[in-house]
């Protein structure tokens, strides 16, 4: 019985010693992200309706130009980067095919201003509720953002 403890002692110590050296390198191998987003929501849409918007702020603090190529949800038919233009005095909105963020800016995507256009979205997401939306870059790179239903 003590030589099992002392084994299981033994068998302890040896895994805090293995913890301690991978944890490190785990640290210096953590990734840049290409966007770091932040404040990601979509409008919650109101019952019968599947289209709405989405907003969020994404910075690029990746040591290189990023260009947002594409959008994509399991929780949406199809996702568009929209801009809102003035053209006469009205107000209209466009696709935008792609969106070249430079190293060191960010771009707020508001309602008047770039947002997301969100088609088909899927039915019985409440308030707080999050979907996936995966932006796809030119690189190659995509960052996943989670945007939560907010009414607003
Ligand atoms: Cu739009």
């Amino acid at each position: 019985m003590l030589l099992r403890t002392n084994s299981m002692v033994k068998a302890l110590a040896l895994c805090t010693a293995v913890l301690f050296l991978t944890l490190p390198i785990q640290a210096a191998e953590k990734v840049v992200s290409a966007l770091t987003i932040s404040d990601a929501i979509f409008k919650l849409m109101p019952p019968g309706r599947s289209m709405t918007a989405g907003y969020m702020m994404m910075t690029n603090n990746s040591g290189a130009t990023q260009v947002l190529t594409s959008l994509r949800s399991d929780s949406a038919d199809r996702v568009e980067l929209h801009q809102h233009t003035h053209v006469n005095g009205m107000m209209k909105m466009r696709k935008v095919d792609q969106l070249s963020i430079a190293n060191g800016e960010s771009v707020e995507l508001t309602p008047g201003g770039y947002h997301l256009m969100l088609f088909g979205v899927k039915d019985g997401l409440g308030i707080d509720d999050t979907m996936d939306i995966e932006l796809q870059l030119e690189s190659g790179k995509s960052v996943i953002v989670k945007a939560k239903a907010s009414s607003f």
